[in-house]
Parts: C-alpha cells; sequence; structure tokens
C-alpha cells in the first residue's frame, strides 16, 4: 500500500488530494513555489516542502526537482493533479524509474492518448465512433484536397499534439484549404514543436458530452457517468453537470460502453475521460482522452458517491476494483460552476490580488472546492481558479435553484470575480430548458 503521497500541485486539486489521502490515512506532502507560502495546501498538508522562488518552469513543471523532493521526504508516490505534469510522459516514465509510484496511467498510454492521430487510431481500434476524418497525418497538398472532397465540408485541421481546443482551424471551402493546412501546420511547429496535423469533418452544432473512466490493473473498467460540458468559452469550460440534459438512456449506455473499449484496449489504470462530440442527431464521435482526474471530476462523485481521488490512489497501490459496472448507481442531478478571479465585463482579465472579506456558500447539496481564504492573496502566476461550487439536488430544476442560491450566498470582496456570469448562465431560458450546445455563450449573448 501507498504510505506516503507527494502532490506536485498546487491551488484547490492540491487541497482535493490531501482530503483523500488524509481520509486513507495516507500522509501527504506538499511542494510549493515560493509565491504560494500562504496557500492552504501548505498548511493542511502533513508536511510541505518548499521548491523554489523560480518561474513556474522552475517549480511545479521542474521534474528533477519534484522527484528529489519525493526521494527527500520518502514519498512513496506523487500525484500529478491536473495540468502541470499530470498528462507528461516523460515524467510519467521518470517517476517509476526512481522507484516511486506514479498516479495514473502508465508513461505509454499517456503518451499515445496524447498524440491526437494515436488516438483515434486507438478508438478505432477499440470499435469506438470516430468523426469521418484523414484518421492519419496529412502531409501532401494533393492528398489533402483528396481526402477533404471525401469527408466533406466544412471541415477542422487539428495538431496531432495539440488538444483541448488548441491549434484547431475550421475550414469551409476547398479554396481556403492549402492556405489553411499551410498555416496550421507552421503554428503546431511553432506551438508543440510538431508540425503533424489531421483533418476531420466538423460539426458545427453539437454538444460536448464525456464519460468518466475508471480502472484497475487487472482488466476490470467501469463507467462512472458522463458530464455535458458544452457551456463554454474559447475552450474553457464554464459550467459542467451529470447527467447530460436529453440523452437517450440507449445512447448513453452506448458511449458507456465505447469509453470502457477504450480503457480495456489501451490496458488503462486509475481516472480518464472520454470526450465525445454528439451531434443533433444525438451521434456520438470520440474526439480525444484525457489521462488526468479534471477539474469537473466533483459532479460525477456528487452522483455516483465514488470519491475518483481515492480509487486514484487505490488503483495505482495495485489494488483492485470493489464494485462492477452493475453496483454503480447514478443518482439526481449535479452542477458544477467554475468560479475564476476574472472580470468578463473586460474580456474575463484576471484580477489577482488580496480577498478582504469572504464568505463561502453552504447548506443542503452544496459543496465548495475551494483553496482561498479571508486575507489570501491571489498570486498572478498562476491560473485564476479561485473556487468550485458543485451541488447536488434530486432533479436538474432543483439543482439549478441549489445552484443559485449558493451563488447568491457567495460573497468575495477585493478581486473580481464570474460569479456574477454564473448567475446570469443559471437564469437563462435555454439553459434552463436544458437545449444548448457548444455555441451557447455566443449566441445567448451572455457577455452583454
Ligand atoms: C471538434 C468539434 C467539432 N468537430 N471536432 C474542442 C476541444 C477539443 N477537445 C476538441 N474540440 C472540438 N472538436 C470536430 N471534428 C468541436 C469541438 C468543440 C468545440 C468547438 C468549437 C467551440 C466550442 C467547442 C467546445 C467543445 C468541443
Amino acid at each position: 500500500m501507498i504510505k506516503r503521497v507527494l502532490i506536485a500541485n498546487r491551488g484547490e486539486i492540491a487541497l482535493r488530494i490531501i482530503r483523500s489521502c488524509k481520509e486513507l490515512g495516507v500522509e501527504s506532502v506538499a511542494i510549493y513555489a515560493e509565491a504560494d507560502k500562504d496557500s492552504l495546501h501548505v498548511k493542511l498538508a502533513d508536511k510541505a516542502m518548499c521548491i523554489g522562488k523560480g518561474s513556474i518552469a522552475e517549480t511545479y513543471l521542474n521534474k528533477k526537482e519534484i522527484i528529489t523532493a519525493a526521494k527527500v521526504a520518502k514519498a512513496d508516490a506523487i500525484h500529478p493533479g491536473y495540468g502541470f505534469l499530470s498528462e507528461n510522459c516523460e515524467f510519467a516514465e521518470m517517476v517509476p524509474a526512481n522507484g516511486i509510484i506514479f498516479i495514473g496511467p502508465t508513461s505509454d498510454t499517456i503518451s499515445r492518448m496524447g498524440d491526437k492521430i494515436a488516438a483515434v487510431k486507438t478508438a478505432l481500434n477499440a470499435n469506438v465512433p470516430v468523426i469521418p476524418g484523414s484518421h492519419g497525418p496529412v502531409d501532401s497538398d494533393e492528398l489533402v484536397v483528396e481526402i477533404a472532397r471525401q469527408i466533406g465540408f466544412p471541415l477542422i485541421i487539428k495538431a496531432a499534439a495539440g488538444g483541448g481546443g488548441k491549434g484547431m482551424r475550421i475550414v469551409r471551402e476547398v479554396a481556403q484549404l492549402t492556405d489553411n493546412l499551410h498555416t496550421a501546420r507552421s503554428e503546431a511547429r511553432n506551438f508543440f514543436g510538431n508540425d503533424s496535423v489531421y483533418i476531420e469533418r466538423y460539426i458545427e452544432v453539437g454538444r460536448h458530452v464525456e464519460v468518466q473512466v475508471l480502472a484497475d490493473s487487472y482488466e476490470n473498467a467501469v463507467a462512472l457517468g458522463e458530464r455535458d460540458c458544452s457551456i463554454q468559452r474559447r475552450h474553457q469550460k464554464l459550467v459542467e453537470e451529470s447527467p447530460a440534459p436529453f440523452l437517450p438512456p440507449e445512447v448513453r449506455r452506448e458511449m458507456f460502453d465505447a469509453s470502457v473499449r477504450l480503457a480495456k484496449e489501451t490496458g488503462y489504470t486509475g481516472v480518464g475521460t472520454v470526450e465525445f462530440i454528439l451531434d443533433e442527431q444525438n451521434r456520438f464521435y470520440f474526439i480525444e482522452m484525457n489521462t488526468r482526474i479534471q477539474v469537473e471530476h466533483p459532479v460525477t462523485e456528487l452522483c455516483t458517491d465514488v470519491d475518483l481521488v481515492k480509487y486514484q490512489i487505490l488503483t495505482a497501490a495495485g489494488e483492485k476494483l470493489p464494485f462492477t459496472q452493475q453496483q454503480i448507481f447514478h443518482e439526481g442531478h449535479s452542477i458544477e460552476c467554475r468560479i475564476n478571479a476574472e472580470n468578463p465585463e473586460m474580456g474575463f482579465i484576471p484580477s489577482p490580488g488580496k480577498i478582504t472579506h469572504l464568505v463561502l456558500p453552504g447548506g443542503p447539496g452544496v459543496r465548495v472546492d475551494s483553496h482561498i481564504y479571508a486575507g489570501y492573496t491571489i498570486p498572478h502566476q498562476y491560473d485564476s481558479l479561485i473556487a468550485k461550487i458543485i451541488v447536488h439536488a434530486e432533479d436538474r430544476p432543483s439543482a439549478i435553484a441549489r445552484m443559485k442560491r449558493a451563488l447568491g450566498e457567495f460573497h468575495v470582496e477585493g478581486i473580481d470575480t464570474t460569479i456574477p456570469l454564473h448567475l446570469k448562465i443559471m437564469s437563462n431560458e435555454v439553459f434552463q430548458k436544458g437545449k444548448f450546445n457548444t455555441c451557447f455563450i455566443e449566441n445567448e449573448k451572455i457577455l452583454g
């Protein structure tokens, strides 16, 4: 069994991991950059180690330094959280090479899913529906025109090394194809150091629905429900919920089966998320797989009563899943609002600084995952997520009412937040009807 875990992260997710460690009786070791010395994860962990006052690259991304810290602390495992080194296949290889357990899938799985072309090929092998496309790199201008004519327009050019919406270009007619291809390729080379690109039919009006999977190292894998993450702005998710509104039960079942097949195909261990695009006819298509714990994991936890971080740790320690797919239930409705220290009226400009006054929401069915406290100064160096409010209620209308109540109780002074934006979303008629897609924020003029 794992006795001590080093947490290679900060903010709310570091706290979230510490909490599961405590409940498991596992010791937690926090690492922190000097800028985070007053952070809650430093105070709540059993032990905290400063890894310098440098940049992110020199601290939370410093593979060697983090592994050295784990050795000094005698940690037997490292939890990477999300972001930072969580999907870095080099790190996932270095950690076990140093005799430490990496809490996550193997380096090979991370690398296979990190290459979006390899991921699509893996999905095809597992008989998981994929979008009509090149299903491989497009190298020559002649070839791309031929493939494009077969799949039809509009289409989308994606970088093999991209993901999460980075390095995508939409093309509406054949005349724009080669120019866009060249631009996409040079952008991919600049951003990712890899100019490999592929094309897919672009699904213009769709929903972003993802399936949470959990697997042990004995070929057992289960699906723990889906999350609708269609409410986004520039590929930053704002609101997530489970179950996905109006998802037919047979489609949901097929998505779960497909996701479990993919997990088994890759010999997956731990938690993962299979992302799909759902078209207007509720046909689903694989787009990519995330090999980390995700920001929005709590909506699944509240509906299934499964502690995902706990099972990440237990499966990494070599334990078997104690439940089968048939034993998993999904109850009620859950919604998460991501609260950022940003001003939505000023193009979401970050708003770091000191929190002078704070009242967090609470009461029945309200969970707050946050690292902030009154008197805390939000550093400017990092992501602007300051809190996640997650509600659970018997049905969707009650969950929305509960979220409105929780947002109304949330008082933060000293910084700007996205709380007013979330109140607008919760009060929007299209949102309330559950009839939204990925164009919601634009179409509904939520931003005025
Ligand atoms: C797509 C797509 C439609 N068609 N691919 C965005 C994030 C990354 N995980 C993949 N993404 C998408 N890929 C095809 N072939 C739609 C999305 C997408 C999206 C696109 C535009 C605006 C918002 C979006 C939100 C989620 C997914």
